[in-house]
């Protein structure tokens, strides 16, 4: 079947041929491995409404606990037709259009800070946005003509990160989140906006975070400008960001 036959009003999953449903699944359950961990494992997926489970590789983790990859057949289908992804609407203008858009609407530094804050230990997120070397053929912001970044590393203390974008007048602000554990960053990311409020300076700047697991449409619902997801570049977050410094009238705003 060609992709322009197939019905997008009712998507499954393929595996080996269009619409068998087969889907790939992976879980681990306490218990020792063997037959009655197997067999818990099929009525598991059974439960979860995989027709025909079948437990394809079981992983004696020792300590009592098994690992499963299972296989199934899905009965499920979703209408693609109806769904729709709040995205951040920027087609990227790439390194050297970002670097040509200030010198030509800006005509001064973007001075953009950045950090993993709160308790969050990762630092690759935010290095991949911000490094000069970059993420996969994508140099990073101090790389950037026209940009002054500065990046502040990892468990940055929210009040901390505050205090250096006022010092350093920043106008973009940027944020990685990689740990969701417990919701942690959701409470760490309002946790942030409250105190951007409270000094007053939400109105003034770009306010951005990102990570594997945040969304735009997230961000936004938490009071940020732009929420980026995994796969991210810095020519996406800078295309956003000089853009919205001018549309919202930032080039010239008075200091921090
Ligand atoms: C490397 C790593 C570590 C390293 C981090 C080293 C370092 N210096 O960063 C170490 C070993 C320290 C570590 C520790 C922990 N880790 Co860890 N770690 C990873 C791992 C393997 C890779 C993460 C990574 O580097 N990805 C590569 C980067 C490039 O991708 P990225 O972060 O998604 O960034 C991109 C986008 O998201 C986006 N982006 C990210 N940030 C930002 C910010 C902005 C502003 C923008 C615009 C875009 C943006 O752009 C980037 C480029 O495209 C992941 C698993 C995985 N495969 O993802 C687990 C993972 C993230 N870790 C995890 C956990 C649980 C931990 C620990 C809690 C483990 C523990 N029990 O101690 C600790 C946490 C410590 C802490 N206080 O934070 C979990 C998180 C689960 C969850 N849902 O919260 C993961 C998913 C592993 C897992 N499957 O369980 N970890």
């Amino acid at each position: 079947m060609s992709t322009n036959q197939i019905d997008l009003t009712k998507i499954k999953p393929y595996g080996d041929t269009m619409n068998d449903g087969i889907v790939q699944l992976c879980f681990t359950l306490p218990v020792p491995c063997g037959d009655e961990a197997k067999e818990a494992a099929k009525r598991l997926a059974a439960k979860m409404g995989l027709e025909e489970p079948a437990v394809s590789h079981a992983q004696d983790l020792g300590v009592g606990y098994t690992m499963f990859v299972m296989y199934g057949k899905c009965s499920h289908t979703i209408d693609f037709t109806t769904i729709e992804v709040p995205k951040v609407e920027v087609t990227s203008f790439g390194k050297e259009g970002v670097e040509e858009y200030i010198a030509e609407n800006i005509k001064r530094k973007v001075v953009i800070v950045g950090a993993c804050t709160g308790t969050d230990a990762h630092t690759v997120g935010i290095d991949a946005i911000m490094n000069m070397k970059g993420y996969n053929h994508h140099y990073g912001l101090e790389r950037y003509e026209g940009v002054d970044a500065y990046n502040l590393g990892s468990q940055v203390p929210n009040e901390e990160f505050i205090a250096k974008a006022i010092e350093l007048n920043a106008d973009v602000l940027l944020v990685s989140q990689v740990v969701t554990q417990k919701d942690v960053h959701i409470q760490n990311l309002t946790n942030l906006v409250e105190l951007i409020e409270a000094e007053g300076i939400r109105d003034k700047v770009v306010l951005i975070c990102g990570g594997p697991r945040v969304s735009h449409e997230l961000a936004t619902e938490l009071g940020y400008d732009a929420g980026f997801g995994a796969g991210s570049y810095a020519d996406d977050v800078g295309t956003f960001a000089v853009t919205e410094i001018v549309k919202r009238g930032l080039v010239d705003r008075e200091k921090l």
